[in-house]
């Protein structure tokens, strides 16, 4: 339950992000209405990334050498003061001027979670694997969860720091955002879309590994049901947010 915005904590995890995070930061810090804090979590990028945070004023940098994106942005959050955090990608391919939407919507919502979806982007910048294994995935995801969310692979996510503290997140890579989302619906935390539009990337390269993300977040979606009351839980836990939504 999110009543209020006290303090946004923006994570940022970069690895060789150089051509992207000044935009990403830079707007960022001029768009968001509310009292916030910027982290990025780098990599230890080879491309001058570190160097481009350093110098604007306003960004907390924190050096996370081991790889995998949801062990950069364990090490955000667990350096996270706000009672929200927001978690976005440092490649400028999200909307970041759409994050005061996220928290509104948050608050209307009373909502434990609100994703950023990129399903309805007029531009449909996403690549056709992208969508196609992400839509996969999210018919599982929402099958077996009780839920009805459109892009459980979206990157930009206002969460509350007290929800997410109170679950275990053991995922290092790519699949720690999936497995936020399972551990999410088992504790009947409230969990909102928000439409967003999506972009190309104008520098660098994906670190994703198509295969072996989706490997990973399909385990991690099975493992979550190992449980025997999952689904039944998260059904009952649906009817009890209905009226939220
Ligand atoms: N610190 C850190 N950041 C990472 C790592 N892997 C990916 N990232 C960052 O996480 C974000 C998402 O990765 P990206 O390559 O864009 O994946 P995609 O959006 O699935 O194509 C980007 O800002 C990356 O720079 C990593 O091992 N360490
Ligand atoms: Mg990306």
């Amino acid at each position: 339950m999110t009543s209020k915005v006290e303090l946004v904590s923006v994570v940022i995890p970069t690895l060789n992000e150089a051509g992207n995070i000044l935009e990403a930061v830079t707007n960022i810090e001029k768009d968001l209405a509310y009292p916030k804090e910027i982290i990025v979590v780098d990599g230890n990028s080879t491309d001058g990334t570190i160097e481009i945070v350093k110098d604007t004023s306003f960004c907390k940098l924190i050096i996370e050498p081991r790889r995998g994106y949801g062990i950069a942005l364990k090490a955000g959050m667990k350096n996270a003061k706000g009672n929200i955090i927001v978690m976005v990608d440092g490649d400028g391919t999200y909307e970041v001027r759409h994050i005061n939407r996220l928290l509104s919507r948050m608050i209307e919502k009373d909502a434990d979670m609100v994703l950023a979806t990129r399903m309805y982007d007029p531009n449909k910048a996403m690549g056709l694997m992208n969508f196609v294994g992400n839509k996969v995935i999210t018919f599982f995801y929402d099958f077996f969860y009780s839920q009805f969310l459109s892009d459980t692979q979206s990157g930009f996510r206002a969460i509350s720091h007290e929800a997410i503290d109170s679950v275990e997140l053991k995922e290092g890579d790519m699949a720690f955002a999936t497995e936020m989302l399972v551990q999410f619906a088992k504790e009947g935390y409230n969990i909102v879309e928000i439409p967003t539009t999506y972009k190309a990337r104008k520098y660098g390269k994906t670190k994703l590994k198509k295969f072996k993300s989706g490997i990973e977040i399909f385990s991690t979606i099975f493992r979550g049901l190992l449980d025997a009351d999952t689904i039944r839980t998260c059904q009952k836990h649906w009817k009890e947010n209905r009226l939220k939504r």
